[in-house]
């Protein structure tokens, strides 16, 4: 199965790469964006840093690529998610773009499995149950074109996981 479910912490699976929904700044948060760079260690928000001084941070929608330090994982794709506004700020098409970008950049980077947390459903507000069909069907739209791509969705609270749950199987 090209696209798995489990409920659980994206920092303890062992995947080619995690996304982490990250900020524009790139220098770290809350969330699974803290649990990320606590449990990973400082390698992660050195390049980082590298990163944002090239580039001057990671606009919502886009992605960036580093190591993954003390984590089980290859790679930690830096993706930043849409802030939840009401809707009427693009806020879907900035998460679909997050998910595409994400699932590009992995395979530019030659990525077979490839762990997603439930983007901008945390802090950023975005409502759970739409999050969760754009991410299934941009997932679902991306592999058409790719072989050999796993895709495991880890969702941390269980509301997540019964939304994802229903859209999978
Ligand atoms: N593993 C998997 N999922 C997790 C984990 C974990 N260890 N911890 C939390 N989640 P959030 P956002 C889930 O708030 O909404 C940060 O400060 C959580 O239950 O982490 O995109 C950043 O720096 C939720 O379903 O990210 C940004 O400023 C999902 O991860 C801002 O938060 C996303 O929640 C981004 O907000």
């Amino acid at each position: 199965m090209p696209i798995q479910l489990i409920q659980g912490d994206i920092t303890k699976i062992e995947v080619d790469a995690i996304v982490n929904a990250a900020n524009s700044s790139l220098l770290g948060g809350g969330g699974v964006d803290g649990a990320i760079h606590r449990n990973g260690g400082p390698v992660i928000l050195e390049e980082c840093r590298k990163i944002r001084a090239k580039q001057g941070g990671c606009p919502t929608g886009e992605a960036v690529i580093t190591t993954a330090g003390k984590l089980p994982a290859k790679y930690v794709i830096h993706t930043v998610g849409p802030v939840w506004t009401g809707g009427g700020n693009n806020e879907a098409v900035l998460l679909k773009n997050a998910y595409w970008n994400s699932l590009s950049l992995g395979r530019e980077y030659n990525v077979h499995s490839m762990a997603f947390p439930n983007i901008s459903t945390g802090i950023y507000g975005f409502p759970k149950a739409e999050a969760a069909e754009i991410a299934i069907d941009t997932t679902k739209a991306f592999l058409k074109d790719v072989n050999e791509m796993e895709i495991i969705f880890v969702c941390f609270d269980v509301e997540n996981f019964d939304l994802y749950d229903q859209l999978i199987n």
